[in-house]
């Protein structure tokens, strides 16, 4: 078995999507805990020199360096078979599912969180009214991608809906409620044995 590091924070929804889907593969793996609040400069040299905006989250296997998310849960799904990486139907569902929440989910919301954070200090006129309109269409295609599955991937969890996930574990902190469909789905997100709080994916050392 290789040695997986992932380095992340429990603010970081993108840290948590990758930390789900090592839970979710029981794929056994360090985690270091990386300040995303302090200057990056203070973050330890290791990192830094591993991940290049000195972001998280970062996954080491066995010493090499996987960053962004949707680039890492691909590597995840594909070395291990795992989340939809054991077949190819599997693998083509969860990169588009991945493409989708980059673009669409994991752009609104997670700024939306941010804007609460800071009060909406640097956010220009009718940015957050625009940023509002996209989650609300959003929420008409989460429907149509799920469809009447209980998960993205079917029966069971994979990395689309790790990618889902991450973000919209906060969308009462975003100031914004969930359809229906998509409390149902985020109630049986909750239920997983493999699911933590995010400080329970991150402890701070
Ligand atoms: N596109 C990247 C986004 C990663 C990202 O934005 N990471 C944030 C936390 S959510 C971070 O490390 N921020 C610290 C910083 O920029 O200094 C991904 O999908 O992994």
């Amino acid at each position: 078995m290789p040695q997986l590091t992932l380095f992340g924070h429990p603010d970081s929804g993108h840290a948590c999507k990758v930390a789900l889907a090592l839970s979710l593969a029981g794929l056994e793996h360090e985690t270091i805990w990386i300040d995303i609040w302090a200057d990056p400069a203070t973050r330890p040299a290791a990192f830094r020199a591993a991940s290049p905006f000195a972001e998280v989250p970062l996954l080491q296997i066995d010493g090499t360096a996987f960053t962004q998310s949707g680039a890492i849960l691909l590597e995840i799904a594909t070395r291990f078979q795992c989340l939809g990486g054991e077949t190819a139907d599997g693998l083509r569902r969860g990169r588009e599912l991945l493409m989708w929440e980059a673009n669409r989910i994991g752009m609104c919301v997670p700024q939306l969180k941010e804007a609460r954070r800071v009060n909406g200090d640097g956010f220009p006129d009718g940015a957050l009214e625009w940023l509002g309109m996209r989650y609300a269409s959003d929420c008409e295609r989460f429907a149509i991608l799920l469809g009447d599955g209980a998960f993205f991937h079917g029966d069971q969890p994979g990395i689309g809906d790790c990618a889902i996930w991450g973000y919209t574990q906060w969308l009462s902190e975003a100031g914004l409620s969930p359809t229906s469909i998509m409390k149902e789905w985020l109630d049986r997100m909750r239920a997983l044995d493999a699911m933590k709080s995010p400080h329970a994916f991150f402890p701070k050392a």
